[in-house]
């Protein structure tokens, strides 16, 4: 199909299309190739994996989505920024409601960004289950042309549902119950060990984007005696960068040219690794390696040359293209990562201990429908963890994880310049390392990895429309309430916004209201909402602000 559409920009005919996908969201019972018991899967049409969605920037996209599960259903696409459309950034109870079972929504929206991109489900995890495919939006006029592509998307599968492992991790001394069903590595769809072999024509410039739909661990990738020059990262261009080996977190994507050689003498290897560190290790399982050949040849004999272990690429190395120097904060926010117990030591993730739990009324509808009280970050229910924003102010995080977690942090509708990285100890003091503050166009990024005992900070001005979740990427940390929300531009939304009927109307026979703050109400009574969780490591502070809002904790 790219083929096609590359030809037909050779003749001038280029022209923004409308890109058609129709999925029925089902249920599919597969071992996806593993010498395994076959388990219920979430895929699309009856099929896993699902297709990979190719577009042209400019193009449209219409999925138009009909829900053949038992339960509750949403898609988001993970990197596009929905400038305009915010309603459909696919959070349930958050850009509206979720798509009830038996029920058709669509989403359409038009694709401002070149790159590499994916779509999942952010309904109940259910990537985990499968429904997470690439999606890869071409740029005819792309300043790193390359003859031809290759992709790798990487998975993790597991023997369980995410709903069984949640539960199971809620239970009293449940921590580490994910552990004793060990996951499998998906490539492209299929299980690792039947790596692909690539094939190289001499002298050819190559294009490999690599998309981590991971729900746990990093990876790696490498080619043995080639050199990769990283010129994307989350879709966002960058000035090329060679490194021997890219690590790649949950929900990265990075795509690297690489220059074959002008030999068919001899073929090589790749190398995909999933990692250990970062992770609890799981014996036999983590780290994997799957190796594949790069092919020149037939007759050739294969030439393993191993590459030279090197320390992958650094955030803070990497120079967007498109020069924007470091941002000046006009906020910043602390998020400590970590987490609590509640009552019955059931634990819960925590962004600044607190967890967070769904309102009663979607965030967007709270925004537009409450006037003046939209920019009280209360309205939105403490247990949401809301900041509210001005449009276009500077917004620094600092990401503090102090646990031994890693946590992957996603910031949607936005991609933010990573400026510092650093961690403490006491032995060895304060350890830190930060952008130039000028002449330097820091990488920007929508999810960056933030390792365990380590900081990270980052700016992003806040200029786009609506309300975004901000969360932790492992699914588990998701599913255990490790999210927040920011509101941005609340006044400007109510006077521009414009939400589609259809949206509300998901809503409206779900009997989901659509106005009103938290619980419902158009004034400051709270009644009825949820409340924050109680957390046994909890500090006050959250306590007393919501007890002085009239909550009961
Ligand atoms: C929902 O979509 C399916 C196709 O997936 C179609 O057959 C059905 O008619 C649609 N239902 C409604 C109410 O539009
Ligand atoms: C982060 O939260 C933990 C509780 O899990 C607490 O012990 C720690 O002091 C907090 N760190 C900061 C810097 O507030
Ligand atoms: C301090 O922390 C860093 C990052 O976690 C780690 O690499 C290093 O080994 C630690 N040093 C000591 C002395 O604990
Ligand atoms: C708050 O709302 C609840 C439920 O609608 C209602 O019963 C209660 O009277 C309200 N409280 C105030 C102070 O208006
Ligand atoms: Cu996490």
């Amino acid at each position: 199909m790219r083929f096609v559409k590359t030809f037909l920009f050779l003749l001038g005919l280029a022209q923004a299309r409308l890109v058609v996908e129709n999925w029925d969201i089902t249920y599919v019972t597969t071992n996806r190739g593993l010498d395994q018991p076959a388990k219920r899967g979430i895929g699309v049409n009856n099929k896993l994996p699902l297709p990979v969605v190719e577009a042209e920037i400019g193009d449209t996209l219409v999925l138009n989505v009909r829900n053949s599960l038992d339960t509750v259903t949403s898609l988001h696409a993970h990197g596009i920024l929905q400038r305009g459309t915010n309603y459909y950034d696919g959070v349930p109870m958050v850009n509206g409601c979720p798509i009830a079972p038996g029920s058709n929504f669509t989403y359409e929206f038009v694709l401002e960004q070149s790159g590499t991109y994916w779509i999942h489900g952010h309904a109940s995890d259910q990537n985990f289950e499968g429904l997470r495919t690439p999606l890869i939006v071409y740029d005819r006029n792309d300043p790193y042309p390359a003859d031809k592509e290759h992709l790798f998307a990487v998975e993790d599968w597991w023997p369980i549902t995410i709903q069984e492992s949640l539960e199971l991790l809620q239970k009293p001394g449940g921590l580490g119950t994910p552990f004793i069903y060990p996951p499998q590595t998906l490539i492209n769809g299929e299980f690792g060990k039947l790596t692909k072999p690539l094939y190289f024509e001499p002298g050819l410039t190559y294009r490999i984007r690599l998309v981590s739909m991971m729900s746990l661990p990093l990876w790696e990738f490498a080619i043995d005696s080639h050199e990769l020059y990283i010129v994307e990262v989350d879709g966002v261009l960058t000035k090329p960068k060679a490194v021997d080996v890219v690590r790649m977190a949950p929900a990265q994507r990075v795509s690297v040219l690489v220059k074959a050689k002008n030999s068919i003498a001899a073929n090589y290897e790749y190398h995909i690794t999933v990692l250990d560190d970062y992770v609890v290790p799981i014996p036999g399982v983590y780290p994997a390696q799957f190796d594949g050949r790069v092919v020149y040849s037939p007759d050739a004999s294969t030439d393993i040359v191993q590459t030279i272990p090197s320390e992958p690429f650094d955030d803070l190395s990497i120079e967007s293209l498109e020069y924007e120097p470091l941002l000046y904060a006009d906020r910043s926010l602390f998020l400590n990562l970590t987490y609590g117990f509640t009552a019955g030591d059931v634990p819960s993730e925590t962004i600044n201990l607190i967890s967070y739990r769904d309102s009663l009324v979607p965030a967007i509808f709270s925004a537009l429908t409450t006037g003046e009280r939209a920019i009280n970050p209360v309205t939105y229910g403490p247990q949401t963890n809301t900041k509210v924003v001005k449009l276009n102010e500077v917004i620094e995080l600092l990401f503090w994880s102090p646990t031994e977690l890693a946590h992957p942090m996603h910031l949607h509708g936005h991609v933010f310049q990573v400026i510092e990285t650093g961690y403490t100890n006491d032995t060895t003091g304060w350890s830190r390392r930060r952008v130039p503050n000028s002449g330097f166009s820091p990488l920007k990024r929508d999810s960056v990895h933030v390792p365990q005992g380590q900081y990270v900070v980052v700016r992003f001005r806040a200029n786009n429309l609506g309300v975004w979740n901000l969360h932790c990427h492992i699914d588990w940390h998701l599913g255990l309430g490790f999210n927040m929300l920011f509101v941005v531009g609340p006044r400007e939304m109510q006077q521009s916004m414009r939400v589609p009927e259809s949206v509300v109307e998901q809503c409206r026979f779900q009997e989901i209201v659509t106005s009103g703050n938290a619980a419902g109400h158009d004034t400051y009574n709270y009644s009825g909402a949820p409340d924050l969780p109680y957390l046994e490591a909890a500090l006050p502070p959250p306590l007393a602000a919501l007890k002085a809002a009239g909550f009961t904790v």
